[in-house]
């Protein structure tokens, strides 16, 4: 029996779509260059290919990776942003859900492709600027010249231990360091099937500028943190969300609110995972294990087998983001690789969790009340 959508008329799997997964590789890094490391990754842009050669008497490597965007050392921030994040962010302004997760070896570009770097202060952003910046500045934009009734909120947290930290919170120069940190936050269901996090401080914005002054406050905050515990950053997730109401002309007596929001995801280091029995074992003892960034692995296999059961409720991370894989939000996955010999076998560890993740369906659907 097939199920058909209300609205549509259409047969239910007419709706799926595929996540949408971008391989981007970084440049040879300064260090990297003067040692003279070997390069083992060809990007063909045009093709959608990425191909890892490496020729070595006691070991050869000859594979072909096929993605939907593939993007080499040469690209540009803004030419990603343009080719494949601001149609999603159109998206979001038609009243979808959208995820975008960047998953890679640490040092390859994901924090940097997310939130990018910024030389010049205020006004025009800098070449550098990632997706989290030239998305506010997409939204806003599109919002003021449309002339309709709006509002723009903001929430930003981080994933570590499984314990989420609000990068938002007001600072309380009342409480010592470890009480500021004690603020509960908690993940909910709303009897919707959908997951609500409390305690998390969610701020009306107005203006891109205003979320700048807000992405300084969480960036300043999350550095706090990272030298409080060494390599924090490489196991942590940070999830920025940004959620806009737009009222749409009366139809009639009705008022029409259209509702869309963004999830950008830099997802802890994929190394914390790797596939070395002897590596986890070790680091299941030192309390390594990344439970969010292991079950996500897991929710992409069981969702690719369409094996029954999903263990969306094993993490904090895939609880958050049950929607993103499997539901009704749109996703792109951004895979980052470098192109030394020296990341040879993360970086084809990436490429093959990368490649699997392309057969994931969401059942997109636009949220309108
Ligand atoms: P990750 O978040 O994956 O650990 P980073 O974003 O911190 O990696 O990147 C590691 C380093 O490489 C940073 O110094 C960053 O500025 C640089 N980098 C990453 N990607 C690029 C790129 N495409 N072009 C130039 N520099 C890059
Ligand atoms: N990647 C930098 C932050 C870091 O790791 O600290 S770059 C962008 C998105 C989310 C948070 C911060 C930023 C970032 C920034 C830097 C410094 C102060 C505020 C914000 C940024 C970069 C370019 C344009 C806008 C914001």
């Amino acid at each position: 029996s097939r199920v058909f959508d209300v609205n549509s008329n259409r047969p239910d799997k007419d709706r799926e779509v595929n996540v949408q997964v971008l391989l981007r590789c970084r440049p040879l890094s300064d260090d990297e260059q003067r040692s003279n490391v070997p390069k083992v990754i060809t990007c063909n842009e045009h093709k959608r290919e990425v191909t890892v050669l490496q020729s070595l008497a006691n070991k050869q490597v000859d594979r072909v990776f096929t993605f939907d965007k593939v993007f080499g050392p040469k690209a540009q921030q803004r030419s990603i942003y343009d080719q494949a994040i601001a149609p999603v962010v159109n998206e979001v302004l038609e009243g979808f859900n959208c995820t975008v997760f960047a998953y890679g070896q640490t040092g390859t570009g994901k924090t940097y492709t997310m939130e990018g770097g910024m030389r010049n202060k205020g006004g025009e952003l800098p070449a550098e600027a990632g997706v989290i910046p030239r998305a506010i500045r997409q939204i806003f934009d599109t919002l003021e010249a449309q002339n309709a009734d709006y509002s723009v909120k903001v929430t930003f947290l981080e994933l570590y231990n499984e314990e989420i930290t609000d990068l938002l919170a007001p600072e309380d120069s009342s409480k010592n360091c470890d009480e500021r940190q004690k603020k509960p936050i908690s993940l909910m269901e709303d009897g919707k099937g959908c997951v609500i996090v409390r305690g998390l401080e969610e701020e009306a914005v107005y203006s891109a500028n205003e979320i700048y002054n807000l992405l300084e406050r969480g960036a300043a905050k999350r550095r706090t943190a990272d030298t409080l515990l060494n390599k924090r950053s490489s196991r942590s997730h940070s999830v920025f969300t940004i959620t806009i109401h737009v009222k749409e002309a009366n139809v009639g007596d009705e008022e029409l609110i259209k509702c869309g929001k963004l999830n950008l995801v830099d997802l802890a280091g994929s190394e914390n995972i790797s596939r070395s029995g002897a590596r986890e074992g070790r680091a299941r003892e030192a309390g390594e294990i990344n439970k969010s960034l292991l079950t996500l692995g897991r929710v992409i296999n069981t969702l690719v087998e369409h094996s029954a059961h999903i263990p969306y409720r094993d993490s904090k991370l895939t609880r958050l983001l049950r929607e993103s894989l499997g539901g009704k939000t749109k996703t792109c996955i951004i895979a980052t690789i470098a192109q030394s010999a020296r990341c040879l076998e993360e970086t084809l560890s990436t490429l093959d969790y990368a490649h699997r993740a392309k057969n994931i369906k969401n059942k997109p659907e636009a949220n309108q009340k």
